[in-house]
C-alpha cells in the first residue's frame, strides 16, 4: 500500500505516548517516516497545551497533516488553526450552570481514599469531571486509577449524570485513568472525520486503546467510514502499522 491517499488517525494516550507522557523518539521518527507515504491525523481527548506537552513541544502541529484536541473540537491542518467549537454556546450558561453544580455536589458527597483539586476543567469543547481532582500527584492518579477499578467510581458517576440530565443532550465518555470527558451528542471523535474531505482518500485507518463501549475511542473506531484497529501501547501500534504498511 503506497500513496498519500491513505488516511491515518491516532489517538494519543495509550496509542502513541504512554497515558498523559510524551512520546518517545523512536516512535515520532516512525510516525514522520510513515507521513512520506500516509497522511497523518492525531485526535485527542486533552486539550491543545497536554496534547503539545505529549507530542513533542511547541511547533508539532506542523509535523502532523492534521491535529484534532478535544477530539476535534479544536483542529489544525498543515499547523494552522482551521475550526474550533465551543460547549459553551452550544448548551447556553444556564445548562452548564446546572451540570456544574451537580457535579461537584456529587464530588462532595463522594467518600474515595483522597480528594485533590480542580474536580472540574471547563475546555472549548468538553467539560472534563475528576473525582480525584485534577492536581493530583502522578502516584495519587495510579492510586486512584486502581481503586475505580474496583470500585467503579467514575461508571456509577456518569449513571448518576446521565439519570439526572436525560434529555441535556450529553455524551460521556471515560478515556483516560482519573477523570471522564462531557460533551454534546455527536461531539466525540467521529466529530473530526466531518472537518475533511474524507473523498480524496481511499482508506481512512484509526488506532486506538480505548474502543469498547464507554471508551473515548469507541465510536471512531466502529464508525463505518473508517477501518478501526484496536491496539495496547505504543510499541503494539508500531507492530501493527509495520505489518499493514511496510509488510512487502
Ligand atoms: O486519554 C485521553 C484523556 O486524557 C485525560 O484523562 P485522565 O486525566 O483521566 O487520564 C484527560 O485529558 C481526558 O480529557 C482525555 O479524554
Amino acid at each position: 500500500m503506497s500513496g498519500r491517499d491513505v488516511l491515518v488517525l491516532f489517538d494519543v494516550d495509550g496509542t502513541l505516548t504512554p497515558s498523559r507522557l510524551v512520546i518517545k523518539p523512536d516512535m515520532k521518527e516512525f510516525i514522520l517516516k510513515l507521513k512520506e507515504i500516509c497522511v497523518i491525523g492525531v485526535v485527542g481527548g486533552s486539550d491543545f497545551v497536554k496534547m503539545e506537552e505529549q507530542m513533542g513541544g511547541e511547533g508539532f502541529t506542523q509535523m502532523y497533516d492534521y491535529v484534532f484536541s478535544e477530539n476535534g473540537l479544536v483542529a489544525f491542518k498543515d499547523g494552522k488553526e482551521f475550526s474550533r467549537m465551543s460547549i459553551k454556546k452550544k448548551l447556553g450558561e444556564e445548562k452548564v450552570k446546572k451540570f456544574v453544580n451537580f457535579c461537584l455536589r456529587y464530588t462532595a458527597d463522594l467518600d474515595i481514599p483522597k480528594k485533590r483539586g480542580t474536580f472540574i476543567e471547563f475546555r472549548d469543547g468538553l467539560i472534563n469531571v475528576c473525582p480525584v481532582g485534577r492536581n493530583c500527584t502522578q502516584e495519587e492518579r495510579m492510586e486512584f486509577f486502581e481503586y475505580d477499578k474496583t470500585h467503579k467510581i467514575r461508571e456509577t458517576f456518569v449513571e448518576a449524570c446521565k439519570q439526572e440530565f436525560p434529555d441535556m443532550g450529553l455524551q460521556f465518555s471515560i478515556g483516560g485513568q482519573i477523570s471522564f470527558d462531557v460533551f454534546p451528542t455527536g461531539w466525540d471523535k467521529t466529530f473530526c472525520l466531518g472537518l475533511m474531505d474524507l473523498t480524496q482518500f481511499k482508506e481512512i485507518h484509526f488506532f486506538g486503546d480505548k474502543t469498547m463501549p464507554g471508551g473515548n475511542d469507541y465510536e471512531i473506531y466502529e464508525d463505518p467510514r473508517t477501518i478501526g484497529h484496536r491496539t495496547t501501547s505504543p510499541e503494539d501500534t508500531k507492530q501493527q502499522l509495520k505489518e499493514l504498511f511496510y509488510k512487502n
